[in-house]
C-alpha cells in the first residue's frame, strides 16, 4: 500500500449507499479506502474527500496532501481550529450542483413573480380574483454574488426577460445584467431590486448580510429569497419586515440552525417558504468524475478547478 490513498469518509448512510460504489468506479486504478473501517494506516492518506472537518483532523492525516469537500461552499473548513495544516482545499465544482441552483432559484423567482402561493391561498378562502402579471422586464431580480451560482441561475434567468442585476466583490461583466460592486455600490443595487437572491460565500464581510438595514432598502413589497447560508440572514429581523408589509415573501432554503427546533417562528409564518437545504445537491455520478479530474490534476502538479485561496476566504 502506498503513501497515496484516498480516503472516503461518509457521513450518512445515504453517502454510503449514492457515493461509495461510483467513487469505487473512478477509483479502481488506485488506492481507494472508506473510513471509518476501511482506513487502514492514517499515514497512507494523501486525499481526503469528505462534507467536513471532525476532531482530530489536525493530526490524523500526517502525509494528507489535500481536503475535497463533497459540497461548493467551504465556510466549514476556513479557519476551522481542526484544519490539517499544510493541506490544499479543494471544493465541488460540480455541473448537477449548478443545475440544481438554477432550478431552485428559477422555480421560486417565476412563483413570486406571478404570485401563485397568493393566488393558491385566495382560492383557498373561496377568492377566484387574479391580477394580471407585471411585464417580466418591469420586475428586477437582483443576484448577489456572481460566482458559479449565480452564474448558472442568471443563464437559467435570462430567457423570462426579467431586469436582472448582480452584486459582486470585484467588477464583473454580465451580458445582460447591470452590475453593482463592492458595498459602495450595495445600496443602489438593493434600492431598485424586487426580488433578491443571495448565492454569497459565508465569509466574515458577508455574515448577517440580510439584515432590517439592508432588506429595509429594498423596494416595498420585495420578495427574498436565500439559498447559500442560513448566517447571511439577521432572522430576528425578518418577520417584522413581512409582517409591516414590507417584505412580501421570504424563501429560505438555509437556516442558522438546520434542521430548526420545532418551535422556530419561521415554521408556522405563513409568508416564510422553507427547504431543507436541498436547493443544490452534488450528484454523486458528476461529483465523483470531478473529484477524480481534480486528484489528477494535483497528482501531475495542477491547480484543479475548485482549488481554494484559504487567504480570500470563499
Ligand atoms: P463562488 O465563489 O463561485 O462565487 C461567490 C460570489 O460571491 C462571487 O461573485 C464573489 O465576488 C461574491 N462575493 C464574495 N464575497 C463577497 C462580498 N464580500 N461582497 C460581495 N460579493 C462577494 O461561489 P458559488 O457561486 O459556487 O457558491 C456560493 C455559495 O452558495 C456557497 O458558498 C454556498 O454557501 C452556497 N451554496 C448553497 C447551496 C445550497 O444547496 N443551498 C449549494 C451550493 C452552494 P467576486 O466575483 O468578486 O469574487
Ligand atoms: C454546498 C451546499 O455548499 O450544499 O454545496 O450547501
Amino acid at each position: 500500500m502506498s503513501a497515496h490513498a484516498i480516503l472516503f469518509r461518509p457521513s450518512t448512510e445515504s453517502d454510503i449507499r449514492n457515493w461509495v460504489p461510483v467513487l469505487r468506479d473512478v477509483f479502481t486504478d488506485r488506492d481507494f479506502r472508506v473510513a471509518p473501517e476501511g482506513t487502514g494506516n492514517p499515514a497512507d492518506i494523501r486525499y481526503l474527500i469528505t462534507w467536513g472537518l471532525k476532531d482530530g483532523d489536525k493530526t490524523a492525516w500526517p502525509n494528507v496532501r489535500a481536503v475535497l469537500g463533497l459540497g461548493a461552499g467551504i465556510n466549514q473548513y476556513v479557519g476551522h481550529p481542526q484544519w490539517p495544516a499544510g493541506a490544499q482545499l479543494v471544493r465541488m465544482i460540480d455541473e448537477g450542483l449548478e443545475r440544481g441552483m438554477a432550478e431552485y432559484v428559477t422555480a421560486y423567482v417565476l412563483r413570486l413573480y406571478r404570485d401563485f402561493d397568493r393566488l393558491a391561498e385566495g382560492v383557498r378562502a373561496h377568492d377566484w380574483d387574479y391580477a394580471v402579471p407585471p411585464s417580466p422586464d418591469s420586475v428586477r431580480v437582483g443576484i448577489m454574488g456572481l460566482g458559479r451560482m449565480g452564474g448558472a441561475c442568471i443563464d437559467a434567468l435570462r430567457p423570462f426577460g426579467f431586469g436582472l442585476r448582480g452584486w459582486s466583490r470585484t467588477s464583473r461583466h454580465v451580458t445582460g445584467v447591470e452590475c453593482f460592486t463592492g458595498g459602495e455600490e450595495l445600496e443602489n443595487f438593493l434600492r431598485a431590486t424586487d426580488i433578491l437572491v443571495c448565492l454569497l460565500p459565508l465569509t466574515p464581510q458577508t455574515e448577517g448580510i440580510l439584515n432590517a438595514r439592508t432588506l429595509g432598502l429594498l423596494p416595498r413589497g420585495a420578495a427574498l429569497i436565500n439559498a447559500a447560508r442560513g448566517k447571511h440572514l439577521a432572522e430576528g429581523d425578518l418577520i417584522p419586515l413581512l409582517d409591516s408589509g414590507h417584505l412580501r415573501r421570504a424563501v429560505l432554503d438555509v437556516l442558522r440552525k438546520e434542521p430548526p427546533p420545532p418551535d422556530h417562528p419561521f415554521l408556522a409564518h405563513p409568508r416564510i417558504h422553507i427547504t431543507p437545504h436541498c436547493a443544490a445537491i452534488t450528484i454523486p455520478q458528476t461529483g465523483a468524475r470531478t473529484l477524480r479530474q481534480a486528484i489528477d490534476r494535483l497528482e501531475r502538479g495542477e491547480n484543479p478547478p475548485g482549488l481554494v485561496d484559504i487567504s480570500r476566504g470563499y
